[in-house]
């Protein structure tokens, strides 16, 4: 059995990725890798204590890397001897939005590198694809697995790309290259990373700061929302399966509940009466407006056995329990 290899490990599902995975194969058996050390990130983001970058241990089980970097993803893929990669590394939708250019290098060149390591040397991939692969004429309330896919975002269309070319990898050349079209994802251990749907992390921060949070999304836009716990345990879920059940090559629809900032403010205020939320919608509702508010993710309850576990009350509840107990900064992206 060969190690793991997670790209964007530090971002928002990597950093909860890693754990998990550490804790399923082994401590030593998951290698995160990152644009930057971890140390320059936390300096840079004002976290007072970097973590030790002298640490032995972590300095073999963290290498830098940029995905765009085709050589150096094979150099480590060599040493590390690699056999599944958890590809997560891009920029997200509001970010790509602003960095268009960047987006398409870093989404495509970066995902094309890994495909053809991956075909390459036979290993295992996960793609993170997005609800952003739809847009203003896919159907908005259960949408379909197979549908009009119009994404009318630069990250939409590089994860739609994407979908593509990981099709095009598993059957044109037999990689075993597996794919989900998150929604929004709550978390609370990292930095949000740019994306639309960070109006929903970032005001569980203002609520237990007694900040009045200025909502960028309209109170009303109701969007596909997901637990990281459930994220996790569909992405592990999905690796693990046997490749006989995977019937879908581009990207499976995976869902759990969807909510608008309005009805998070009131789920909020059970907890925290006081909160107060303004909305003054920016350029990120006009990308809100453009993917679905319900996902039908019927083939993958059907194909390996999908099964979401959070409701919003659940979400709230954990949310505030974990961030009254860290402090995690959010950052202007
Ligand atoms: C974003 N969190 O907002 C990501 C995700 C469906 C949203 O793709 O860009």
């Amino acid at each position: 059995m060969g190690k793991i290899l997670v790209t964007g490990a530090r971002g928002q599902l990597g950093s909860d990725l890693v754990v998990a995975l550490r804790q399923h194969y082994g401590e030593m058996e998951v290698i995160e890798t990152g644009r930057q050390l971890p140390g320059q990130v936390a300096l840079k983001q004002g976290v007072s204590k970097p973590e030790s970058l002298c640490h032995q241990h972590r300095s073999l089980l963290y290498e830098v890397l940029d995905v765009t970097d085709r050589p150096r993803l094979q150099e480590l893929i060599q040493t590390h001897q690699i056999d599944t990669i958890y590809h997560l590394a891009g920029l997200l939708s509001a970010k790509g939005e602003q960095q268009p250019n960047q987006c398409w290098d870093i989404n495509i060149n970066g995902l094309r590198n890994v495909l053809e390591a991956a075909k390459t040397y036979g290993m295992k991939v996960f793609f993170p694809s997005s609800i952003a692969v739809f847009g203003p004429h896919s159907p908005k309330l259960d949408t379909p697995q197979i549908t009009i896919s119009d994404p009318s975002t630069m990250y939409g269309i590089t994860k739609l790309t994407g979908e593509l070319l990981c099709h095009y990898y598993a059957y044109q050349w037999g990689v075993d290259v597996r794919s989900l079209r998150l929604p929004g994802i709550i978390s609370y251990n990292t930095f949000l990373g740019g994306g639309t749907t960070d109006f929903a992390v970032e005001m569980f921060h203002a609520a237990l700061k007694n900040e009045t949070y200025t909502c960028f999304i309209h109170p009303e836009t109701r969007l596909p929302m997901m637990y990281i716990s459930d994220a996790i345990q569909a992405i592990l879920t999905l690796m693990q399966a046997d490749p006989a059940v995977i019937s879908i090559r581009t990207s499976y629809n995976i869902a759990a509940i969807s909510f608008s900032a309005r009805e998070l403010v009131t789920e909020i205020q059970k907890h925290l009466p006081d909160f107060v939320c303004h909305y003054k919608p920016d350029f990120r509702q006009a990308i809100a407006d453009s993917w679905p508010s319900v996902i039908d993710d019927s083939r993958a309850r059907a194909d390996w056995g999908w099964r979401h576990t959070y409701h919003l009350p659940a979400i709230v509840e954990e949310m505030l329990a974990k961030l009254s107990h860290k402090k995690v900064l959010s950052f202007e992206f």
